[in-house]
């Protein structure tokens, strides 16, 4: 249903300023004219935007509103049982309409006094050194337009349920909102791309696909868990393993599927003392020793 390896659409820009975002063959909305014409549009306030400027508003078809309560429906049911604790503290606080799809500038509103975090909004792939170290600023990029009609069950692209129902909740939890700033942190400490690439591998094992054990239950924390209702019905099958930096800075994933390899943080406590801890310390040198770690097992 979609591409391997593709994650988020290519959004291009052509001489007279038309913004097009490429939806590969597979992608569900391809054949869908409306879809990417509306991709298109969405896309360019994005491109238009400049930092200081209020936040683009969409205005979103009823279509659209239509999915998004259907999957937040599908999903309010679902966190109870498999969200972990301090997400729904998050998503009580911040209590994200059912019925319609905010703006982003409502739930910058309603997130800054929770966690002093805001969104800044993205066309589509951000480069890793800008995505992360804004974190550090409280400021998380996201997209806004919505997923195809036909698939609501997953995406593999990040999308507006991916980014205010996945990552809001945790982003209005003091907890995970100050994992976040410590990883936007760790990206603008470290100089070499390589460092890069492990800091947002450790990001993608936890804050977007991380699961820990809660009264001995596996839960998610991980937004990208938490923003689908297919693969939350499918995480506890998957292979768990314990926390380990080494590991999750290294290994492969492929983004286009539900994720088979997680790793549980075991505790709050723990995800704190060894990502957090990490994230708020480490330099190029201190990546270097976990990747020869890693090499010589
Ligand atoms: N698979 C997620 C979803 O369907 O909401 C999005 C993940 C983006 C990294
Ligand atoms: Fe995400």
């Amino acid at each position: 249903m979609f591409e391997e390896g593709q994650y988020f659409a290519p959004v291009n820009t052509d001489a007279d300023g038309t913004v097009s975002v490429e939806l590969g063959e597979n992608h569900p909305g391809f054949a869908d004219a409306d879809y990417r014409e509306r991709r298109n549009a969405i896309a360019a306030l994005a491109l238009d935007w400049q930092p200081g400027d209020p936040m683009p508003t969409v205005a979103y078809t009823d279509a659209e509103h239509e999915i998004w309560r259907l999957v937040s429906a599908e999903l309010a049911v679902k966190h109870r049982d498999m969200a972990v604790r301090d997400y729904l503290g998050g998503a009580e606080r911040l209590m994200l309409p059912r019925d319609r799809i905010p703006q982003l500038a409502e739930v910058s509103r309603a997130l800054e006094p929770l966690t002093g975090f805001s969104y800044v909004p993205a066309a589509g792939l951000v480069p890793l050194r800008d995505f992360y170290g804004v974190l550090a600023e409280g400021k998380f990029h996201a997209t806004q337009y919505i997923r195809h009609h036909s698939v609501p069950l997953y995406t593999p692209e990040p999308d507006v349920i991916h980014e205010v129902i996945g990552h809001a909740n945790a982003l209005a939890a003091p907890r995970f909102a100050a994992l976040y700033r410590v990883a936007g942190e760790a990206a603008r400490r470290v100089h070499s791309e390589e460092a890069l690439e492990f800091v947002s591998r450790v990001f993608w094992f936890t804050l977007e696909f991380g699961v820990m054990t809660e009264a001995d239950e596996l839960k998610a924390y991980g937004a990208g868990i938490l923003s689908s209702y297919g693969e939350i019905d499918e995480f506890r099958g998957m292979t768990i393993m314990p926390l380990d930096l080494g590991t999750m800075g290294t290994i492969d994933y492929d983004i286009t599927k539900y994720q088979d390899k997680l790793f549980d943080a075991g505790s709050m406590d723990q995800l704190e003392d060894v990502v957090g801890e990490f994230w708020a310390t480490c330099d190029d040198d201190a990546v270097e020793r976990l990747k020869a770690e890693v090499k010589n097992r």
